[in-house]
């Protein structure tokens, strides 16, 4: 049998590519630190499916250059100390080419640290809050910030609802709730509408009715919510069981199943600010539509559409690097490669803009996308029209 015959018929080639001289390309590992336990699993779930589909998607597609991606995924169950525990893993252990994750802003402050010193891109595709990509020239995001998000979600609510004065409730002790709040403070200064009240909850809590009780006493004419989606979806649930019928507005935070799972269709006419819409009849997010149902038999949602795009982002990064086996050299080229991409994905066209130095010095990248209005109906998102 010829050497060339003989490795076609060796099975384990199936799992990385053949250049032209019949000697297998190495598998390009890329880390994924998810929350794939605890409360924000919902989520992370839905971002480690995103990523799965795409990279499946490229690697039947023959890869990046001759070369599989390969991920290494982990859990870091919604907790700073996991993350950065994980974050380590992948970094020194598993020496990914590059990281993503973690799901939660408040797991990035704590994680992106390591990534930035050990000079390794950290790339999150759900991380919203101001900040985040302040940490250094290696934090990337395609997660549309809050501060992009709500001033447009806002305007939208006070336009569709005629609303004259609102309450807010959000978590004191997340990072993305806590930004999401401080946005949302400055938005509706900006925009003239006066707070009846601000009440604050701790992670963990259950019980809002102390919160929403003050809340009802100044009967807003709509409930401002910085929270994640389980939160959001009790607050919900327990302003209508005290007779309120106000709507909600939100961000990035709920616009996930477990809004609905929980709320059902208490969480009617609230308002979500988000990149992605499954409305959105692109002939890419279709695809990635039906393609995510095939596989996993269920919708997807934003969060799988975000992690789907930047899979899809670093491949297309990764065309222009010549990976030198230097593992240093070859991560400070992809943090180089990413800038530049463009691509047209499942939440659209997608660039990233450099977010604002810090003390003259050039630090990572946002994603230069915008935010469309959604309006829950019948137990799910559908575009404000
Ligand atoms: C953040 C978020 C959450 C909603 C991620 C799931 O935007 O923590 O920044």
């Amino acid at each position: 049998m010829q050497i060339n015959t003989m490795l076609k018929t060796i099975p384990a080639l199936l799992l990385g590519a053949t250049l032209s001289h019949g000697v297998m390309a190495a598998d390009i590992k890329l880390g994924v630190a998810e929350a794939l336990t605890g409360p924000a699993a919902k989520y992370g779930v839905a971002i480690k499916n995103g990523f799965t589909l795409a990279a499946e998607e490229v690697n039947a597609k023959g890869g990046v250059n001759g070369s599989k991606l390969a991920l290494v995924i982990e859990d870091e169950q919604g907790k700073k100390e996991e993350a950065i525990n994980v974050f380590k893993k992948l970094i020194f252990q598993d020496k990914v080419l590059a990281v993503f994750g973690p799901t939660l802003s408040n797991s990035a402050f704590a994680a992106d640290p390591i990534a930035n010193a050990a000079k390794v891109v950290a790339f999150g595709t759900s991380n919203t809050a101001d900040g985040i990509t302040a940490m250094g020239p290696f934090t990337f995001r395609n997660s549309v910030m809050e501060a992009d998000v709500l001033p447009v979600t806002v305007k939208a609510a006070v336009k569709h609802f005629d609303i004259k004065k609102v309450a807010v409730i959000y978590g004191n002790d997340d990072a993305f709730t806590k930004s999401g709040y401080d946005v949302f403070k400055a938005t509706l200064e900006q925009q003239k509408i006066p707070t009846t009240t601000t009440e604050a909850y701790a992670k963990g809590d259950v019980d809002f009715k102390a919160q929403l009780t003050k809340i009802k006493a100044g009967n807003p004419d709509a409930i401002v919510c910085s929270c994640l989606a389980e939160e959001a979806a009790n607050i919900i649930l327990q302003t209508r069981a005290l007779g309120m019928k106000q709507p909600f507005i939100g961000g990035n935070g709920l616009n996930s199943p477990k809004l609905f799972e929980i709320a059902k269709d208490a969480g009617d006419n609230t308002l979500m600010g988000s990149p992605w819409s499954s409305e959105n009849l692109t002939p890419v997010n279709k695809a990635f539509i039906a393609a995510y149902k095939a596989k996993f038999g269920s919708d997807p949602d934003q969060f799988a559409a975000q992690a789907y795009d930047a899979l899809y982002i670093m491949a297309e990064a990764l065309k222009n690097v010549k990976l030198s086996g230097n593992l240093a050299n070859d991560r400070d080229a992809v943090r180089k490669a990413l800038p530049s991409v463009k691509i047209e994905g499942a939440t659209g066209k997608f660039a990233f803009r450099p977010a604002p130095a810090v003390a003259g010095k050039q630090v990572g990248f946002d994603a230069d996308q915008e935010a469309i209005v959604n309006i829950a109906k019948g137990g799910k998102f559908v575009l404000l029209k």
